[in-house]
This record gives C-alpha cells, sequence and structure tokens, in this order.
C-alpha cells in the first residue's frame, strides 16, 4: 500500500488496533481528528429530529408507491428550525429497506433518482434538498446555520457537517416509521453531497451501508496522492472554504501535512458496509484514488476478521463493479452524474450484504 498515507491501524497510545474494542477507541479518535480538521464539529443534538406529513400523492410510480412530503423539525439553540423532506414510500406491505439521498434540487422527481425502479425493487426513498438546510454559499450562513454559535476556535462546522447533521434529524423521524426496515438503511449522495453521505455515514451508526458517488476531493478521493486531472486540497480550501471548518486552510498548500487521509472518512463505517462509485470520464473526482482509498480503508475491516475491499490493486476496468467486500467500488462509463447505472449497483450492494 501507499507508504506516506498516514496509518489508519495506529492508535494515539502507540498500539494497534487488533480488535473491536481497540476498534470502539480508535474510530473516536479518528472521527475527533476529522472533525477538528477538516469537516468541523456537528453542533448538539437537542432532541430528536421530527417529522410531520403535509402532502401524500397516491398517485405516484404507477400507484406502487405513496409521495409525502415530510416537514422535518429540528430543535436548535434558536429555536425549532423546518426543512421538507421527500418520501416515496412502496404501497407493497413493509419494512422496505431504505436509501436516505442529498439531492441537489428540490424537485418531486429527478435526473439524480430513478424513483419508480428503486420502488419496484422494494426500496423506500427519502429526498433531501441540501440547500433547505443551509446555503451553498460562501459567507452565507443561514437556515440552520444561523441556528447555531458556530465556534471560532477553527472546528466549527463546515456546510457539508450541516447538511450531514439534517440527514441525521431526518433519520430521527424516518426510524419511528414502522414501514421502514431499520437494519437495511443507507445514506447516499453525489459528489459534494457524496462527501456528505461519507460524513454523514461515517458519524450516524444507525446507517448500515453509506455510498459515496463520484464524491472525489475531501470525499472518497486521498489527498496525498492525486492523478492527472484530479481536484487538490489547494483548489477546494479556495474556491468551498465554507464546505469545511477552518483549520483545514493549514493544510491548503500542505496536503502532506494532514494527520490523516480520506480512507480514515470511509474506515470510520466499519464494521458497516461502504460503496464508493467512480465515473470513467470524471478525472476531476480521481477514480483511481477513491479505488485506492477502499484499499487503503480496508486494514480495519481485516483487523476484526472482515475483508473491506476485494478487488484488483491496478486501476478498476471501466465498467467493473467488486461488491463482494464489506467495502464496494464500481467504475462506471461516463461523467459526473448519478445515474441509473450506479442506482443499480447500490441496490444490489445493499442486497447482496443483507
Ligand atoms: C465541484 C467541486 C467538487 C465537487 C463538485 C460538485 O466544483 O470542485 O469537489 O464537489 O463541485 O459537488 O458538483
Amino acid at each position: 500500500m501507499l507508504k506516506y498515507l498516514p496509518d489508519i491501524l495506529a492508535m494515539e497510545n502507540g498500539s494497534t488496533v487488533k480488535n473491536e474494542q481497540d476498534w470502539a477507541i480508535r474510530r473516536d479518535e479518528i472521527l475527533s481528528l476529522l472533525r477538528r480538521e477538516i469537516y468541523g464539529f456537528p453542533p448538539p443534538v437537542l432532541s430528536p429530529g421530527q417529522g410531520r406529513v403535509v402532502e401524500t400523492n397516491k398517485k405516484c410510480c404507477a400507484g406502487h408507491a405513496v409521495l409525502e412530503t415530510v416537514e422535518i423539525t429540528v430543535q436548535t439553540e434558536k429555536g425549532p428550525f423546518q426543512f421538507p423532506m421527500r418520501l416515496f414510500m412502496p404501497t407493497a406491505p413493509g419494512p422496505h429497506p431504505l436509501f436516505l439521498l442529498l439531492n441537489f434540487r428540490p424537485d418531486a422527481y429527478d435526473m439524480y433518482f430513478p424513483a419508480e425502479e428503486l420502488i419496484d425493487n422494494g426500496f423506500a426513498l427519502a429526498v433531501i434538498y441540501y440547500q433547505d438546510v443551509t446555503s451553498d454559499q460562501k459567507d452565507t450562513w443561514d437556515k440552520l446555520a444561523a441556528c447555531f454559535e458556530r465556534p471560532k476556535d477553527g472546528t466549527g462546522y463546515g456546510a457539508l457537517t450541516l447538511w450531514a447533521y439534517a440527514a441525521s434529524r431526518a433519520l430521527d423521524y424516518l426510524v419511528t416509521r414502522p414501514e421502514i426496515d431499520q437494519q437495511h438503511m443507507g445514506v447516499i449522495g453525489h459528489s459534494r453531497l457524496g462527501k456528505t453521505a461519507l460524513w454523514c455515514g461515517a458519524q450516524d451508526e444507525r446507517f448500515r451501508y453509506v455510498y459515496s458517488n463520484d464524491s472525489g476531493c475531501a470525499g472518497a478521493a486521498l489527498e496525498k496522492c492525486k492523478h492527472e486531472g484530479a481536484e487538490t486540497t489547494r483548489i477546494i480550501c479556495g474556491n468551498f472554504p465554507y464546505w469545511f471548518c477552518e483549520n483545514y486552510q493549514k493544510y491548503i498548500d500542505h496536503p502532506e501535512k494532514l494527520p490523516f487521509d480520506q480512507h480514515f472518512l470511509l474506515a470510520a463505517s466499519c464494521p458497516r458496509f461502504v460503496c464508493v462509485g467512480s465515473a470513467s470520464l470524471d478525472a476531476w473526482a480521481d477514480p483511481v484514488g477513491e479505488q485506492l482509498s477502499c484499499e487503503a480503508a480496508s486494514p480495519i475491516w481485516q483487523a476484526l476478521g472482515m475483508e473491506g475491499y476485494i478487488g484488483p490493486k491496478n486501476p478498476a476496468a471501466v465498467g467493473s463493479a467488486y461488491l463482494e467486500g464489506e467495502v464496494g467500488y464500481q467504475l462506471r462509463d461516463g461523467i459526473h452524474f448519478l445515474s441509473r447505472q450506479d442506482w443499480l449497483r447500490y441496490m444490489a450492494f445493499m442486497r447482496k450484504h443483507w
């Protein structure tokens, strides 16, 4: 493996992760590190998120699903904050496995999710439009971001952390729905929201499946090992400083000094299941860096008697999918996109590890 990556097994007390007890300690260390140095600490959870169905459409997906609009309420330091969530629930008897998608647009139907295909495969789908939570704009700390005092010591939440936090508050409500199978819930996102999904799943153990689609820099892709055409720490820190905590800026020209790499983010979901998807024409998100990260995260699963990533060490062939291990990887043909093909593989991954 890449020798210059920080050792994921090396605990702060100098010992090596060998079993579940060690891993519980090491996972906390990793989460603290990621919170302190890149994503920021989340706001406190004052009480579980609550939901209220405000609209119901029964003529959805050929009548095979009910589409609800649910208002999610989060208690904050400045009072209740609300955002909407769409919920496609199969009409067939449950309980149903669930995908919770963080999405780019508020529309009920969207190019990034094949609602009917998911429903016909027996999945429930919850969708949050991320900018209902907080705007994706520099120096605009609005909506949920305006509801808490952001710590000024460099570790205060970035926007990714707030979007992830909101997904967890929506999950607080979703687990109260008897139609949902709580053993089979996954969080998923594309691109910046793929970074968010990884970060959400890393922290929230109720998600048994964590999916990253084309998440790239500061997502699944390694920062210390970039390939041609890939986004760098300098570019992402310069363009999107507000996605992260301020401490991340310390590394803008020195990713080699980061005390972690992105395989730590994947590993934080161990012993659960992580599936990383790349696209062949998406050099910006660094497919090879994403695949290497899956391999680099795997020693944690192996220390616990599992396998992690089971796939080639050389760059994967276009169109291939390696879904056998607890860490899946797939390389779809085509551009930066969350496609039907990606979803078919993500459904297969969940089924395989049922
Ligand atoms: C790009 C950004 C990427 C990725 C992408 C997206 O501009 O550089 O890291 O997050 O946006 O979210 O579409």
